[in-house]
């Protein structure tokens, strides 16, 4: 069976239930999430192993965040403990034409103090297929920056692919270096690049010609991505067409080599939770590469994991194969019910 690693913060999201504002809440409802944490969690229930690399507050909050990990099968033995509290993370769900929010309480986490030379790299890339790294870890502060460089760097040495998600937050990066400053080299370096519609040129300053979002601004956008990451295997897009909290469409773009293919358009009704979709996807994504499904299969794939995680709540994507597999073979459906 493939081994996947992925390093990244795991933080305690905490979020007024019934769609409550922030200001009216009277208690949170307690789950855990992290990007690359997702991704982790997502591919341990797709049955592969998930090597996650992180550090965790030698605390009762660090305790239970761990448990919550190896409940779903992660592989948790490079999860040091540190000092540094917990990372958490306020989110306000929205419904209809009210967005939702999150509020970060992150600084000084443990994972921050995180020390690169305090892993042991070789163990953790020993038999590993791929290693997945998403744009928040070095958008965190300078440290993060240093360890997310670190790792692209060791996994390289030892012969393991990279996939990087730019999983562009404006809201991070404020410790005075721009993600174009940053992101382009670890780019460099990868095999597979993950975008959101707008990280692009927010991340790489390389946008694609005509429409935003559409076929023909997405074809362009992955030759242009070839000619400048010359080493990019797989690029993959994601186009959503946002019109309320709750509603609307959804797709991805995939350039293998010279083969670009689209999933089917998912019109999305009665969302649950959107957080960790795309994380879903790049685990849907990564999973499809590694079982060397061919483009169109590992596109399907992943925008059906992605489709399925907004039916569910939390941030992690907690479905089967299978799961997958039936609604990306599905020939009608219509609302998540
Ligand atoms: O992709 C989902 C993430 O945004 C969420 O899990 C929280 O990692 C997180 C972050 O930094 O926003």
């Amino acid at each position: 069976t493939a081994t996947i690693v992925t390093l990244g913060e795991l933080m305690m999201r905490l979020s007024p239930p019934r769609k409550l504002r922030l200001r009216q809440a009277t208690c949170f409802d307690v789950c855990h999430g992290g990007a690359e944490a997702n991704v982790a969690v997502s591919l341990a229930n797709f049955g592969v192993v998930a090597r996650f690399v992180s550090a965790l507050p030698d605390t009762e909050l660090g305790t239970q965040a761990l448990m919550t990990l190896q409940a779903q099968g992660v592989d948790a033995r490079f999860v040091s403990r540190s000092d540094g509290r917990m990372g958490l993370y306020f989110m306000e769900e929205g419904a209809d034409y009210r967005a939702g929010c999150v509020i970060y309480d992150r600084a000084d986490s443990a994972f921050t103090h995180l020390d690169a030379a305090s892993v042991d790299w070789d163990a953790v890339f020993d038999g590993a297929d791929m290693f997945h790294l998403s744009g928040i870890t070095p958008a965190i502060c300078a440290a993060t920056r240093r360890l997310a460089e670190r790792s692209v760097a060791e996994a390289r040495s030892s012969g393991v692919p990279v996939s990087i998600d730019l999983n562009y937050r404006e809201r991070l990066w404020t410790y005075g270096v721009a993600p174009c400053d940053v992101l382009p080299a670890l780019v460099e370096q990868a095999d597979t690049l993950i975008a959101g519609r707008g990280d692009c040129p927010a991340c790489l300053g390389i946008d694609g010609d005509g429409e935003n979002g559409s076929d023909e601004w997405a074809h362009s956008l992955g030759v242009k991505l070839t000619d400048r990451f010359p080493n990019l295997a797989n690029i993959a897009i994601t186009i959503r067409s946002s019109t309320t909290a709750e509603h609307h469409e959804w797709k991805a773009f995939l350039r293998r080599g010279d083969n670009a293919v689209f999933s089917r358009a998912y019109d999305m009704h009665g969302v649950i939770d959107r957080v960790g979709t795309g994380d879903a996807f790049s685990a849907g994504l990564i999973y499809g590469l590694v079982q060397h499904q061919d483009a169109q299969e590992v596109v399907d794939f992943a925008a059906a994991a992605n489709c399925l995680k907004h039916a569910i709540r939390g941030d992690a994507n907690c479905v089967t194969v299978d799961e997958v597999k039936a609604l990306a073979s599905a020939t009608s459906f219509g609302r998540l019910r």
